[in-house]
């Protein structure tokens, strides 16, 4: 019999989720920053080996919620791991002890789901670094996300927790999200890497055109921000920088497009964006109250 099921990967901002996630599909599907609060929505990557099916669901980093955005990105983080087979607790190792996930998440209860705790970017710890997690934490699954190092008995260990199950996906998917959305993702994703200090946070991007049927292929983007000084940033001095992200984002999107691309990127202020339900909706998010199942 193969087995299948969801594995909800959940942990503080920052901890590495987005990078597990595809080391352990073999894709970059979910984007990463060395900025916390990257991942704003639940992102599915499929891993299908050895007669199972592993349905992994990155999660924004949960923390306590400050504006609408968090709200809905503690939603969508609670939502998955509600719908978890397996809850996979990731820690960044760098920062001392991790604390209960209980705790970390604020949950009102344990998930129903067994949960496994990983202990991440152990690449960044001495010997001495990495006996201390294991005596403490006899339990724990040491990788580092970024090399690969123990990523594949941490592949074992949560696939022996799946449920019996034939697939849930044809073998050959790697996720459920549209080109569309990953293609406004990566222009987000050069967006952050590209600006510094609290931008990056009132960034947001809509894919509002998208002609495959031309050559090359025509993408219209709009990025999002706050306030009219944070469009002038982004566009930066004679249109430098906006031209400047539009390059590497097309870049990025050439190969996942599989064809050559005019990305016509533009720069909109929706005020307050974040502190919005109505803007938050049109910008594809979802609130706590209508997460998709
Ligand atoms: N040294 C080291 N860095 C890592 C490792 N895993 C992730 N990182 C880095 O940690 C930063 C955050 O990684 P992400 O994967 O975006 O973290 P996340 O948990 O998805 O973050 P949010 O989506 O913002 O909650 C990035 O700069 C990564 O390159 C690792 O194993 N070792
Ligand atoms: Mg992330």
């Amino acid at each position: 019999m193969s087995k299948a099921g969801i594995v909800t990967v959940v942990g503080k901002p920052n901890a590495g989720k987005s990078t597990l996630l595809n080391r352990i599909v073999g894709e970059k599907l979910s984007i990463v920053s060395d900025k916390p609060q990257s991942t704003r929505d639940r992102i599915v990557g499929i891993r299908t080996a050895d007669e199972a099916q592993m349905i992994i669901l990155d999660t924004p980093g949960l923390l306590s919620p400050r504006y609408e955005l968090h709200r809905s990105m503690r939603g969508t983080a609670l939502a998955a791991l509600d719908d978890a087979d397996v809850v996979l607790y990731l820690a960044d190792g760098t920062e001392g002890p991790p604390p209960e996930l209980i705790d970390v998440a604020a949950l009102p209860h344990p998930p129903r789901a067994p949960v496994v705790l990983a202990i991440n970017k152990i690449d960044l710890l001495n010997e001495a670094g990495r006996a201390a997690l294991r005596e403490r934490y006899p339990d724990a699954e040491l990788v580092a996300a970024a090399t690969g190092e123990g990523v594949d008995h941490l592949i074992a260990r949560l696939t022996a927790l799946l449920p019996d199950s034939p697939f849930l996906y044809p073998e050959d998917e790697i996720s459920t999200q549209t080109v569309r959305f990953f293609v406004g993702e990566l222009v987000r994703e050069t967006a952050l890497e590209q600006l510094d200090e609290e931008v990056p946070y009132s960034v947001a991007c809509a894919v509002e055109e998208f002609r495959e049927s031309q050559s090359p292929v025509y993408i219209r983007a709009v990025l999002y921000v706050e306030r009219e000084s944070q469009k002038r940033i982004l566009i930066g001095a004679g249109g430098q920088r906006i031209r400047a992200i539009g390059r590497e984002a097309r870049r990025k999107i050439e190969p996942l497009v599989g064809a050559g691309v005019y990305l016509d990127l533009w720069v909109k202020v929706l005020p307050n964006w974040r502190r919005s339900a109505a803007a938050l909706r049109r910008l594809g998010y979802h609130l706590p109250e209508e997460h998709p199942r």
